[in-house]
């Protein structure tokens, strides 16, 4: 999970489900484009901190039982530990950008998604202020209001 049909194959992994969907409608914008070997780089490493690193930290605090056959407390424990240095890393990026990028992209989206899970399993979010501001302005945002809007009624029918 999560895994998009195109062209009758499954893509899995959000990076490359991201980059297809951004190479099939360009014009959307939701990246800009990869005009100089360092954008190609920045683009690539917020998605490769946020699916490879953030998102495994948000399924240790949100789904322990996934890494562990035993007792879940010290892998809630350690996952904290992870958060705290992993979120503050992006937090600083972001209180010094405003956006992973200098502008909105969906790599923004990504780390709101994960920064809000983290939150909602325990993570001390009141810890990384950057972090629930960069939040609050992603929320400005009508669009991504309405899908966050629609994606919190998915959960909560889920019971998460
Ligand atoms: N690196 C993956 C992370 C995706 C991920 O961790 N997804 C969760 C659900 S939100 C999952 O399926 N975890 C596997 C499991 O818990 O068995 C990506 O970029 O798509």
């Amino acid at each position: 999970m999560p895994a998009f049909v195109a062209d009758g194959a499954v893509i899995t992994e959000n990076p490359a489900i991201l980059a297809y969907i951004d190479a099939l409608r360009p014009e959307a914008g939701i990246l800009p484009a990869r005009d100089t070997p360092l954008i190609v780089a920045e683009i690539q490493r917020g998605f490769s901190l946020c699916s490879g690193t953030l998102h495994p930290i948000v399924r240790g605090l949100a789904n322990p039982v996934r890494f562990t056959t035993g007792d879940v407390g010290p892998v809630r424990e350690r996952a904290q530990e992870l958060a705290a240095a992993s979120f503050g890393y992006a937090a600083a990026r972001i209180g010094e950008r405003g956006w992973w990028l200098g502008d909105w992209s969906i790599i923004d989206v990504y780390l709101v998604w994960c920064f809000f899970v983290a939150c909602h399993a325990g993570f001390d979010g009141a810890a990384m202020p950057a972090l629930q501001d960069h939040q609050a302005r992603a929320l400005e945002r009508e669009t991504f209001a309405a899908v966050f809007k629609d994606d919190m009624a998915r959960r909560a029918s889920m019971g998460l």
